[in-house]
């Protein structure tokens, strides 16, 4: 890490570790957290600085990018060299530091694997390597963390490996973005890894069952671990959301804290929006999104007609998602007069059930499908719609809910996870309970039944919605406690 100014002596430093920073490269909503967080917690006076994997896909030039001169080696099987780059968290003077190396970090794409649940060995490698990239670096850097703090099972190895090295420095927190992905690493990784010594007791343990869990070696490890809502963070101590690790949550559940994600209100403001063709505040409430509507039901060749409900759908195609009782509901949605859009890429399966649709369906201009990854069009698809759907079976938090609410777009959501810590019935959107394609088209009439310009219910919901504060403001400071306790727990480890 490079010198920082002078007078911030007092100040906490925290190192966020991560796979994904937005805009720099982004997948999913993981992005989006490790991208907006670190600028709430600068402002509440916190040193915070983060670093990802050197990727080709990062823009170099677009982001100014630039070499630190700095190189370090890592024992990865042979010894690997790693050169760091740093920029700016955009609007911010948040460093980000990405880590390069030809062989493990800075080839092919972001995630190897098309499952979003299933990482590929060679994946599992990339990340393993970050990790002990991550440990090497701050080794090297003048500057030590207080705090090491990573994300998800890409960068669960950092804190064991933190623990077994000489750096007592540093306390460590564990956030779960999303438990159904745990990065399960061929035992073979072990000897890359170098960590088989008396201090590694965990990594015996996981060992025994012949592959090593990522995920579970950061939630083992850590200090303390959190995960992105309350609701979530009860749910995985159960059988039916804790995908195996129930039971080893439960053993730290008085260190397992859940907070609330936010989103960053400069960029998700209707009033501001460069992306979309008419922007509009709580002022003008869902008239003002009427032009938008008419835009984008022309853009996509939908039936042009204000007067009808039109549901958005911003997602990655996983199962994980509820498309497939969306799927199931879908003829029943589009019988109630609505129009339906959804965007998104994912599991191929999907993608080819909804290309299916749209040629089914190309006739009635209620329904379209886009698959693929377009920023620019999500927020275009927020400001048009009147309702957002969001199906999940589990959610972690979820994002798109609560961009959706702040674009005036009440959301349509299942019960569970941070779903149900955002959204509240008939309030702010609609929510609906049990995980089937008959509970689903019940919501939805229910809400295409109160939609209506001048409907004053709709437009009471739509103000509350629009107003609703999740931004990352409320859970910065959170996070600082978070840190802070877990600076507490390691002092008491090490006295
Ligand atoms: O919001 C960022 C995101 C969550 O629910 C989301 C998910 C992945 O599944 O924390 O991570």
């Amino acid at each position: 890490m490079g010198k920082s100014g002078k007078s911030k002596k007092k100040k906490l430093k925290v190192l966020i570790a991560a796979s994904e920073c937005a805009p720099f490269v982004k997948v999913g909503g993981l992005a989006d957290v490790v991208g907006s967080l670190p600028k709430a917690l600068e402002k509440i006076n916190v040193d915070v600085r983060v670093v990802i994997p050197y990727y080709k896909e990062v823009q170099s030039s677009k982001f100014k990018v630039q070499s630190c001169n700095s190189k370090f080696k890592v024992k990865f099987g042979r010894a690997e060299e790693v050169g760091v780059y740093e920029s700016r968290l955009p609007g911010s003077e948040v460093p980000i530091y990405f880590l390069e190396n030809q062989k493990y970090l800075s080839g092919g794409g972001v995630y190897f694997s098309k499952d979003a649940f299933v990482s590929s060995q060679e994946e599992i490698r990339r990340f393993a390597f970050f990790s002990k990239a991550v440990v090497e670096f701050i080794k090297v850097s003048e500057r030590k963390p207080d705090v090491v703090h990573c994300n998800d099972w890409h960068t669960g190895l950092v804190p064991g490996l933190i623990k077994s090295s000489k750096l007592g420095h540093s306390a460590t927190v564990f956030t779960i973005h999303n438990l159904a992905n745990q990065g399960f690493a061929e035992l073979s990784i072990l000897k890359n890894l170098n960590s088989i010594t008396p201090e590694s007791e965990l990594i015996r343990w996981d060992a025994e069952d012949d592959n090593l869990d990522l995920m579970l070696q950061g939630v083992t490890a850590a200090d303390v671990v959190s995960t992105v809502s309350p609701s979530y963070a009860k749910e995985i101590l159960t059988p039916e959301f804790g995908e195996g690790l129930h039971q080893v949550l439960k053993a730290r559940e008085a260190r397992l804290f859940g907070i609330l994600n936010g989103i960053d209100y400069q960029i998700w403001n209707p009033e501001m929006d460069q992306k979309i063709e008419f922007n509009y505040g709580l002022k003008e409430g869902p008239a003002g999104k009427v032009g938008n509507k008419i835009y984008l039901q022309k853009e996509l060749g939908l039936t042009v007609n204000p007067e009808v409900p039109l549901i958005g759908v911003v997602t990655r195609l996983a199962e994980q998602k509820g498309i497939d009782i969306l799927l199931e509901a879908l003829k029943g949605i589009l019988a109630f007069g609505a129009q339906l859009v959804i965007l998104g890429v994912g599991d191929p399966k999907i993608e080819k059930e909804l290309r299916i649709k749209n040629e089914e369906l190309r006739e009635k201009g209620s329904f379209k499908a886009i698959i693929r990854f377009d920023e620019e069009l999500a927020h275009r698809i927020y400001a048009a719609s009147d309702l957002f759907l969001m199906p999940s079976k589990f959610e972690p938090c979820g994002l798109v809910q609560i961009i959706a609410m702040r674009y005036g777009a009440l959301p349509i959501v299942r019960e569970t996870g941070g779903l149900k810590d955002t959204v509240e019935d008939a309030k702010t959107g609609f929510v609906f309970r049990e995980y089937s394609a008959e509970a689903l088209l019940e919501v939805v009439e229910r809400a295409a039944g109160r939609f209506g310009v001048e409907n004053i219910e709709f437009r009471q919901m739509i103000s509350r919605a629009m107003q609703a504060d999740f931004s990352w403001e409320r859970s910065a400071g959170e996070y600082l406690q978070l840190y802070q306790r877990a600076l507490e727990y390691k002092n008491l480890q090490s006295a």
